[in-house]
């Protein structure tokens, strides 16, 4: 039964986002909003403590995003590793490191990881049939594949897991299997691969978490493993057919990788010996520590994952559990070199706006766009989230609960009551800690109120309960609210002076221990409150007490912690939703036919050609239109063409373009149009020229 052991040291991991794309709020809800407030609490507390993330750089998913963006997979990571990172950081997700699966770091440890279960014997080799792709000639793994989801009949299932209902899957699973390469239906062909068998596994598992975890761990997460190992495990493969991963380290793999799954959570033990590695050399490529580790050698990450007197915690979405509670862990532990995770507080799913979040269906809110659009204001969406967090099911995230949260919340007590307390010892005592005096019933019973908040509020972040802790920190700012509200200095000013200095004194130690107290939670607002203090508040062992500013202590200029929000600014982000989810939604409509049917006779009427535009310019009084000269192969004529507002006259010069030149010419704002440039125009109205990839001459015919 989970006892509380005596841990030495934390370390702390929050899901890899896979460097496929932008994340949403629903990411930051679901992993690295908790963590970060668990390990900014745990360095308040002067634990010994690493905060690891990064990308996830392997897997289908990658290569999959390069084929819709027409790009490498290379240029794919870079650009959202570096998207994401910037995002978390900017939220104020304070890692000591943000790493990635494609360093050579992490390629050696999962190799190293790889060969240490081969060679005691732990991993199964096994051939057996798989689904190929005999016109693109692959082996289609996890998302390289889609079909129906046996489970809940979504049609667009992957290989590996089924977005709508969660499923994990294998690809033989699928109903209706497609390869997502060609559309193509692939045909079964035998490979190899490695195995790691979790059936053997079950008795330790049921020891371990069944027995051992019943009730510490949240009953979600016990819930999915019970029914996980009720249902029978099975040998699970650990490599793939693919050429984008880390090459399986044995001589007769050719053209196999680890499976994602395998290499990505070991990205967390990698990341941690990259930031041990990088601190001891005074390199700082991805190691941002957020604390002082003293003096440390390169060997130290070790005892972060060997030593048993190491708390590991797995921060992550619920759509992660079986990966970090079931098959990692078996790694971890078979390894017979790494401890295993003492807790793994996943949490479902946020939805928004009453629907599923999703950055596929144009459903959702990513991080950079928030950034961009309020980029003073991550604490708002911080406590946002926080409140609402998707801890035991899921949960729903509303603009107008994020006006609400912030203008009655933020503003209206913990801003106010921040706001108060300063102005007033500003106008009254010059900006000095007044001296406390004469107490009464009320000011004992704020103080005695106040010690208890900080043990209430670290109780609920030990047990990963965050909302309540989150709604225990606005209680303490609505203490000092409601005490200046009662007493009401500013009536008193006129007649009892002594009295004032007492209350603000005691406000004033209260807003002290909000500095402290709040800095997991809203770090930005901490440091703005701290500096109006001028107190250094970073030792959460001191809070609960009210003297932590001295009698006579300077306070600096208050400034106001949050602002009111608007209706127009909620307005302006639920119609951008709108419009979002319309524009996805026409995308996806399937283009169908506008014209009837024509003969070949009347086809071949058009002579159409390649065209080398000569000269462009713009057309005084037209938005729409741009006057070419185009060289024909037959003659250099005069065309008009309605591109102006898609291509600026100079990226269009020297360009090769397609022409109908036997067109009747026609007038248009006076001048004639001599044939007609051939446009592709999409669903959104987007105009792009047509031509072929490779030079042509102009006056070639197209037929
Ligand atoms: N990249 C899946 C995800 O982003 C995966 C997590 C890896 S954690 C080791 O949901
Ligand atoms: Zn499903």
């Amino acid at each position: 039964m989970g006892k509380e052991k005596d841990f030495k040291r934390y370390t702390v991991t929050a899901a890899l986002p896979y460097a496929n794309g932008p994340k949403h709020i629903g990411h930051l809800a679901g992993a690295y909003i908790p963590s970060d407030v668990y390990v900014r609490y745990l360095r308040l507390k002067n634990k010994d403590v690493v905060f690891v993330c990064g990308s996830d750089e392997h897997g289908t998913a990658i290569p999959n995003q390069a084929l819709k963006e027409n790009t490498t997979s290379r240029a794919i990571i870079d650009k959202y590793h570096a998207l994401i990172r910037d995002c978390l950081y900017k939220l104020g997700i304070s890692f000591d490191i943000y790493h990635r699966t494609s360093e050579p770091i992490h390629h050696q440890t999962s190799q190293e990881f790889f060969l240490n279960l081969f060679n005691k014997g732990l991993l199964t080799e096994e051939t057996s049939e798989q689904y190929y792709d005999d016109e693109a000639n692959v082996f289609l793994a996890d998302r390289y594949i889609v079909g129906t989801c046996p489970k809940c009949g979504h049609t667009n299932a992957y290989g590996d897991q089924c977005e709508k209902c969660g499923s994990s899957l294998s690809p033989s699973e699928l109903i209706n299997p497609k390869s997502t390469l060609t559309g193509k239906v692939p045909v079964l062909r035998p490979t190899k691969h490695w195995y790691l068998p979790l059936e053997n596994y079950e008795t330790w598992l049921r020891e371990w978490i069944l027995d051992e975890h019943k009730s510490d761990w949240k009953v979600n997460v016990y819930g999915q493993c019970k029914s996980w190992i009720e249902a029978g495990l099975q040998p699970r493969a650990m490599t793939r057919d693919l050429d984008w991963g880390i090459k399986v380290p044995l001589p007769d793999a050719e053209g196999k990788v680890l499976y994602v799954w395998f290499d990505a959570p070991i990205g967390y033990i990698s990341a941690t010996r990259a930031l041990f590695q990088e601190m001891a050399t005074s390199k700082h490529n991805f190691a941002t520590p957020q604390r002082d580790f003293g003096k440390v050698e390169e060997g130290d990450w070790k005892k972060y994952w060997q030593s048993e007197d190491s708390k590991l915690v797995h921060f992550i979405g619920k759509d992660n559990i079986v990966f970090h509670c079931i098959i990692f862990p078996i790694m971890l532990h078979s390894s017979g070199q790494y401890i295993v995770p003492d807790n793994v507080p996943a949490n479902e799913f946020m939805n928004l706006e009453g629907d599923k979040m999703s950055t596929s269906r144009g459903w959702s809110i990513e991080m950079h766009e928030y950034i961009e659009d309020f980029p003073d204001k991550p604490d708002v969406l911080r406590y946002t989230l926080l409140t609402n967090l998707p801890e035991t099911k899921d949960s729903e995230f509303t603009w107008k609960d994020f006006q609400a949260k912030n203008n009655s919340e933020l503003v209206a007590i913990f801003g106010n009551f921040i706001n108060r307390a300063l102005v007033l010892t500003h106008k009254y005592f010059d900006g000095k800690i007044p001296q406390r005096t004469e107490l009464d019933v009320l000011d004992k019973a704020t103080i005695e109120a106040l010690a208890k908040f900080p043990g209430k509020i670290g109780q609920s972040i030990e047990s990963y309960k965050f909302r309540e802790a989150t709604a225990n920190l606005m209680d303490l700012a609505r203490l000092g609210n409601k005490y200046l509200a009662d007493t009401e200095p500013w009536k008193l000013a006129k007649t009892d002076m002594k009295r004032v200095g007492t209350i603000l004194n005691i406000a004033l130690q209260v807003a002290a221990n909000l500095a402290i107290v709040v800095e997991p939670f809203l770090p930005f607002s901490a440091d703005k409150l701290k500096k109006m203090l001028n107190y250094e508040g970073k030792d959460w062992s001191l809070a609960g007490s009210a003297d932590l500013l001295k009698e006579g202590h300077q306070l600096n200029k208050p400034e106001l912690l949050f602002e009111k929000i608007e209706d127009e600014v909620i307005e302006k982000q639920v119609n951008r939703l709108l419009e979002n989810k319309k524009r996805v939604e026409a995308q996806n409509q399937p283009a169908t036919p506008t014209k009837p049917e024509i003969s070949f006779d009347d086809f071949s009427k058009m002579d159409m050609r390649i065209g080398k535009v000569l000269s462009a310019e713009r057309i005084e009084k037209s938005k729409k239109l741009l006057k070419l000269q185009v060289d024909t192969g037959i003659d250099k004529r005069t065309v008009l063409s309605g591109i102006a507002e898609h291509y600026a006259p100079e990226d269009i010069i020297g360009k090769q373009v397609t022409i109908l030149v036997n067109l009747a010419p026609r007038k248009i704002m006076g001048i004639e149009s001599q044939g007609m440039i051939l446009m592709a125009e999409d669903k959104d109205g987007a105009l792009k020229l047509i031509h072929t990839g490779d030079p042509v001459s102009p006056g070639s015919t197209i037929s």
